[in-house]
């Protein structure tokens, strides 16, 4: 793959706490850099964290990717559903259980506020599970757009069940 001299950098994270999550969150790895207009640039290390709303479903892996991408916004989105959908993710409950969910966190410094995409991510800055895989790979200098410094908002998110896997 050429690449990519132009685009914007995004981050995207990763969920899975059905079938398989580590190999769920491999293979999208995979699916996402293989995207025509998108490159990765890191790819963090993997975590088990519980669960965020409801409880009674397993613990998840998560995980952040940087991609430098071509891709507007809105049609990276439309990618990333496809991808959810190719990896059997049916949508039941709200922050319920799934085969994968893929969140775009940021696009650039862009603010956006379109009916079916808000970025930054509106939970990314009280979620532990996206803001230290997101640390790992970007440093705690990243500046949020709207929310300020990564390490600031680290600072009063403990990473209470939140654990590294071992690479
Ligand atoms: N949408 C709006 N903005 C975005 C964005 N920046 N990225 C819209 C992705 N999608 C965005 O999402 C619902 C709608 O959000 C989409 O149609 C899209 O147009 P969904 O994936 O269908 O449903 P959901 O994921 O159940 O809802 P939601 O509100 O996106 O939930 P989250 O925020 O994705 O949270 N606990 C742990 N430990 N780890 C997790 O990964 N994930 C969730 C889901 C809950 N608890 C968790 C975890
Ligand atoms: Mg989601």
């Amino acid at each position: 793959m050429s690449l990519l001299t132009a685009g914007i950098q995004a981050f995207i994270g990763l969920g899975s706490n059905l079938d398989n999550p580590v190999r769920q969150i491999l293979v999208a790895r995979t699916d996402i850099a293989g995207l025509d207009g998108n490159e990765e640039i890191a790819f963090s290390p993997l975590y088990t964290s519980r669960p965020v709303g409801p409880q009674q479903q397993p613990d998840y892996i998560n995980a952040v990717m940087a991609i430098r991408t071509r891709l507007p916004a809105q049609d990276l989105l439309q990618r990333l559903q496809q991808i959810e959908n190719a990896h059997g993710r049916i949508r039941t409950v709200r922050w319920g259980a799934r085969t994968l969910d893929l969140d775009l966190l940021l696009y650039g410094q862009d603010i956006i506020h379109d009916p079916n995409l808000t970025v930054p991510h509106p939970e990314m800055a009280r979620r532990a599970f996206v803001l230290y895989p997101l640390a790992d790979i970007a440093g705690a200098d990243l500046y949020i757009a709207g929310c300020g410094r990564l390490g600031e908002l680290l600072a009063a998110c403990p990473p209470e069940g939140l654990q590294r896997l071992p690479a």
